[in-house]
């Protein structure tokens, strides 16, 4: 098959990138013959809305429910805008997008085939829910009209109400029946997902209707006019309030969560942490939202709040939350079962997606002045509405990775020193850490340096989520690096064909422990409990004999594969291989052997309570 070197879609903003101005890596395409013109189907009009909403790409995995709709794409649109990028598994369709709308926040489509496709799909459309990600979801059911329905298979592929499957845990869904109206479903869902809080969304395209002859073509709405609305302001009274609380604050906080990626609002926030002298904490669920390494970032980022963090929050007399994920969960932890001392101010318009199905909004925290705005409208606002305090005595910052522990034998700690070593001064945009990293292990200095995890925790995200970012990052100069764990790159590792057929670079280092780690904390504390042999945590974890050849499984899908790195001395020259070979464009897995060990936080956050809690993974 031919691969067409002609890039085919704008690289990434200088502003969000970082101001490279380097060449667009060339992607792949699947170049069609030409198709002559003359007629035009339902389908076609579905199309011409993805082209008019301006969709750069549609990840998919075909299927006959929809063989409509991939005719339009292929010989109506020519396979451009949106350009089709092929899956193993639906689950990546949506993982890939929710990946790249992570870095270029700019929202991508997924289709995937009738029920059985949107089943697949089902656990990357609630990591994209839970993490607040427009994804446009394009499935199809039918035919409808069980008298046009193939015996057998169009039988068991249609469903009464596809939608309900997932209904639960996206904004928005419909099932139009007829080309006009599948038109407007589409600008609406756009609409929606985009709108905040955002989230994923589903039109489910009756086979009958995309494969309806029309006439003519249908006259296609102006997509300008069905744009989502300039985000709110919080109302004056509300910002003057909480202006006053951080002005008057001994010592305030701000909790720097679910924020955008722009510049210019990192460096608001800057400012009003300055302004206010207030101590900051990071979130490693969430992407970077505040130098790690400036003096007001009090702690280590971390998945579960550290002893640091907490002994911060009990200091502060006033507490900013920008969208923190998880802010009861934050306070019941700092403050135990003491009533919360701190005035609590909230900045999020989180509480218009929370319904009854999903407990993804966590616990209801106490709040004493609500700012109904996402936190990048209010920073500013409150910038100029805060006085001056005088800033308290900093804390001296550690460097990066430094307080990683160096041991025998390579640990995840061993990595990041490794892998730090290894990059030096090159820009890389971090996609994803696995669990056993340690917040200080690498600073993050940049909006694009860290892009968070994946909303629901549903383990198998990580290749998919790192391809979708890292084609957001072609051209950028940033080097798109994940680093997974060996059970969640193999539970989604076969995305990497997707990036090996369309040339997208990218650099996975496989933090390879040969075990679902995490779960044999989980049986040790359990055995502990019950007085039962800690020395068989192991059984039913381990992802040995036979080890799985990462490198083999890589190269066996067309990408580059490295290791097993078994020894310390080996790593950083195996690393600098990588790196280099993935800034020339190329689509790398470097398998690191790592002892099994989690960083003290997260074990200690893992094994806090004597009985299973909401926050176990
Ligand atoms: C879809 C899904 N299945 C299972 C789990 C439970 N789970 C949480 S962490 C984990 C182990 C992940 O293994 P790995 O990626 O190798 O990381 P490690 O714990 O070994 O560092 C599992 C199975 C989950 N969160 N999501
Ligand atoms: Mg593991």
């Amino acid at each position: 098959m031919e691969i067409s070197k002609r890039a085919v879609t704008a690289p990434l903003s200088p502003e969000k990138a970082g101001g490279s101005e380097q060449e667009s890596q060339p992607l792949g395409r699947e170049e069609p013959v030409a198709s002559p013109a003359g007629s035009y189907w339902g389908s076609d009009a579905v199309a011409d809305v993805l082209r008019a909403l301006d969709v750069p790409f549609i990840a998919l995995n075909p299927g006959a429910s929809y063989r409509g709709l991939h005719d339009s794409i292929v010989n109506h649109l020519g396979n451009e805008r949106p350009q089709m990028l092929l899956c193993l598994h639906e689950e990546n369709t949506v993982a890939i997008a929710h990946g790249y709308y992570k870095v270029a926040e700019r929202m991508m489509a997924a289709a995937v085939h009738s029920n059985v496709g949107l089943m697949h799909a089902s656990m990357a459309i609630f990591n994209a829910w839970c993490d607040r990600v427009p994804v446009l979801v394009l499935g199809a059911t039918g035919p409808v009209d069980a008298a046009k329905r193939r015996p057998w298979i169009d039988w068991i592929h249609t469903s009464r109400d596809q939608g309900g499957l997932v209904r639960d845990y996206i904004k928005w869904d419909d099932q139009p029946a007829s080309p006009a109206a599948a038109q407007e479903a589409m600008l609406r869902a756009a609409l929606l997902a985009n709108t905040a809080p955002r989230g994923p969304v589903y039109v489910c395209l009756d086979a009958g209707l995309q494969e309806s002859r029309l006439d003519a073509p249908l006259s296609l709405p102006d997509a300008s006019r069905f744009v989502p609305p300039v985000p709110a302001e919080p109302a004056r009274e509300a910002i003057a309030r909480a202006a006053k609380l951080l002005s008057d604050a001994r010592q305030p906080i701000v909790l720097a969560g679910r924020v955008g990626r722009s510049i210019a609002a990192w460096k608001a926030r800057v400012a009003l942490a300055e302004k206010l002298g207030a101590r900051v904490l990071t979130d490693l669920k969430q992407a970077a939202a505040f130098p790690t390494d400036h003096p007001l970032h009090a702690a280590p980022p971390a998945t579960f709040l550290s002893p640091a963090g907490a002994e911060v929050i009990r200091q502060a007399d006033v507490i900013l939350s920008l969208d923190w994920v998880d802010l009861a969960g934050t306070l019941k932890t700092a403050y135990g079962a003491a009533a919360v001392k701190a005035k609590v101010i909230q900045v999020s318009v989180d509480l218009h997606s929370h319904r009854g199905w999903s407990m993804d909004h966590q616990g209801l925290a106490p709040v004493d002045c609500h700012l109904l705005a996402e936190p990048d409208v209010a920073v500013s606002l409150l910038h100029e509405a805060v006085r001056v305090r005088t800033a308290m005595a900093l804390p001296q910052k550690t460097a990066p990775g430094a307080s990683a522990p160096a041991g025998d034998g390579l640990t995840v700690a061993t990595l990041a020193q490794a892998f730090n070593e290894a990059l030096g001064d090159r820009d890389a945009c971090i996609l994803r850490l696995p669990l056993s990293w340690g917040g200080d292990y690498r600073h993050f200095r940049h909006p694009l340096d860290f892009i968070g995890y994946d909303g629901g925790a549903g383990i198998g995200s990580g290749p998919g989520i790192a391809i979708g970012a890292a084609l957001a990052l072609r051209g950028s100069g940033r080097l798109p690096v994940a680093i997974t764990g060996d059970g969640d790159f193999l539970m989604g590792g076969a995305a990497l064909w997707t990036a090996a057929h369309y040339r997208i670079p990218l650099l996975i280092i496989v933090a390879n422990n040969r075990s679902f780690f995490n779960d044999e904390l989980h049986q040790e504390r359990v055995a502990r409990e019950r007085g039962r042999p800690v020395e068989n945590r192991w059984i039913g974890q381990r992802i040995a004999d036979p080890d799985v050849d990462l490198a083999l499984f890589a190269r066996s899908q067309g990408a580059a594969g490295y290791g097993p790195v078994e020894r310390p001395e080996a790593l950083v020259a195996t690393l600098r291989q990588a790196i280099e070979a993935t800034a020339g464009g190329a689509t790398c897995v470097v398998d690191v052997r790592v002892a099994a060990g989690y960083h003290g936080a997260m074990a200690s956050g893992m094994l806090r309570t004597g009985t299973p809690s909401a926050k176990d993974s």
